[in-house]
């Protein structure tokens, strides 16, 4: 049974430590596909590099390199040997790397028509350029430093190709094309890396001695789809040298294009000095400032040197310039400026109304004076003489002439009565002569007759002060016929034409009662 158990136990642990190999293996490799990923710090170095847009510029140069042989250069790709037979050609960056571990990621194609292609491509890490003309992919044999060849020709017929390899060499030894380098190779991978779909990537790193080759076959546009092609720990390369890239053909010839060569400088953590980080703003205005301050002490020299000069430049400057002051006093001063002016116009144009409405109440002050009959002031010198006020208004020289020519005919009566007057009272005065002659009862019924005759005078007054009042209505009512124009009060009647009307009345009674006397006189006697 022990026998039997021992025999059973013995596959079984074979069978896990297989398992555990597998496994640890797999790990291993999954962990070398990125051996740099912790721990390192990347630069991408640009003096080390190409790719596009703008690869070379419009006079075939690229920026950093130098190229030669059969190589061409667009500003998309390099193509390091065309499609013609034996061609060479290669580029290689114009100076030597100054780190000592790097990663390279080079995006190529290598097409032909053919089932089969030639020569290859080849990466070169070497302390010298290589010869343009070289026989090694166009490139120097006995090279010292490192090559990985993608040989596209089956030279020893092995069927192994196209072959991808690591060849480091010392610059010592001589290449073995026969046999397509087997003997020399650091290590290699078979990849088929002819006309693909999308460009083929190669990425190859070195750091710490260990060198990391990855291949991209191209079969899809994925940047993460790389695969472990060889590596290989303890590799002693140069500290310093040259990136080239160079190709050949031969009898066959493919296309060799390089699109990208992107070079990252690795550096272990610690071992980087890395620039203070100063904040981009920051640096821009303390270079400002500096600048200023410059400015402002050469400006100083300057006042030192030339004291007139720069004093008439500084007033100059003022002059032009003008504080925030001084502006906000100009604009008030503008503003004030026509505010004054609006007011002197206002103020010449109010004159002018109060002018004309003096002009125009003087006018209608004398079309009342006018109005109200009075006499009109002599018009001023330089004025217009003031038009006539319409005629049926006022008093016109025909009624003045009617009113003289009837009073003179009234004085005319006047003095007529006047002087009949004096011929009754003659006449009296000799009726009462005779009566004294007469016998006494006559004389005293003359003296009743006398106070009778006061009387009868009285009355006759009152008839007589009836009648002016009459006349006197009747001369303020409106005549038809006379245009004299009615008078607005009751004084219209002169006193003169009054006192001649009561005299001609006083003077008819009088009369009057004279005659009524001698009449009953004469009666009496007839008694
Ligand atoms: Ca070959
Ligand atoms: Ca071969």
């Amino acid at each position: 049974m022990p026998a039997t158990g021992s025999k059973l136990l013995l596959p079984t642990i074979c069978k896990f430590l297989a398992i555990f190999c597998i496994i640890i293996t797999q790990n291993n490799v999954a962990g070398n596909l990125n051996p740099t990923a912790i721990g390192v710090h990347r630069r991408f170095e640009y003096k080390y590099s190409f790719k596009p847009p703008y690869l070379a510029q419009k006079d075939g140069t690229v920026p950093f390199w130098e190229y030669g042989g059969n190589a061409i250069a667009s500003a998309e790709s390099v193509r390091v040997a065309p499609s013609l037979r034996s061609q060479k050609g290669a580029i290689w960056t114009k100076s030597q790397t100054n780190f000592d571990w790097w990663d390279v990621e080079i995006v190529f194609r290598v097409t032909g028509r053919g089932r089969i292609g030639a020569d290859g491509l080849a990466f070169w890490y070497t302390t010298e350029k290589g010869d343009y003309n070289g026989p090694v992919f166009g490139s120097s044999d006995r090279w010292n430093g490192l090559a990985i060849i993608f040989d596209s020709f089956d030279n020893d017929n092995k069927h192994n190709n196209p072959y991808i390899s690591a060849v480091v060499n010392d610059g010592t030894k001589q290449y073995d094309h026969t046999n397509d380098g087997a003997t020399q190779l650091l290590s290699g991978c078979l990849r088929d890396f002819r006309n693909k779909p999308f460009p083929t990537r190669a990425r190859i790193e070195y750091y710490n001695n260990v060198l990391t080759v990855l291949i991209h076959n191209g079969m899809t546009n994925n940047n993460d789809d790389y695969e472990l092609c060889l590596r290989a720990d303890g590799v002693q390369l140069p500290k310093h040298g040259y990136f080239g890239i160079s190709a050949a053909t031969g009898g066959l010839a493919d296309d060799h294009d390089v699109f990208h060569f992107l070079t990252t400088s690795l550096h272990a953590a610690g071992q980087v000095q890395e620039p203070p980080k100063v904040d981009n703003q920051e640096k821009l205005t303390q270079e400002y400032k500096e600048y200023q301050d410059k400015l402002e002490k050469q400006k100083q020299e300057y006042k030192k040197e030339h004291p007139d000069e720069a004093h008439k430049d500084e007033e100059e400057w003022e002059e032009f310039y003008e504080s925030e002051n001084q502006r906000e006093l100009r604009q008030i001063w503008q503003g004030q400026s026509q505010i004054n002016e609006q007011l002197r116009e206002l103020s010449r144009k109010v004159d002018e109304i109060i002018g004309r409405q003096e002009n125009t109440l003087s006018l209608v002050s004398r079309g009342l004076a006018a109005n109200a009959g009075q006499a009109l002031p002599p018009p001023a010198a330089g004025q217009a003489p003031l038009p006539q006020v319409s005629a049926g208004v006022g008093v016109t020289r025909q009624d003045i002439d009617l009113l003289i020519a009837n009073q003179n005919i009234l004085l005319t009566t006047i003095r007529e009565i006047r002087q009949l007057a004096g011929d009754i009272n003659v006449r009296t005065d000799n009726i009462q002569i005779n009566q004294k002659n007469a016998p006494t009862a006559q004389i005293q019924s003359t003296g009743y007759d006398v106070q009778s005759l006061i009387t009868e005078m009285r009355d006759g007054m009152n008839q007589v002060k009836q009648g002016i009042s009459h006349v006197g209505q009747r001369l303020g009512m409106p005549q038809p016929g006379a245009q004299t124009a009615p008078c607005p009060t009751g004084s219209c009647v002169g006193v003169t034409l009054f006192l001649s009307v009561t005299a001609v009345q006083l003077l008819l009674v009088f009369l009057y009662n004279i005659f009524k006397n001698r009449s009953e006189a004469q009666a009496k006697k007839f008694y």
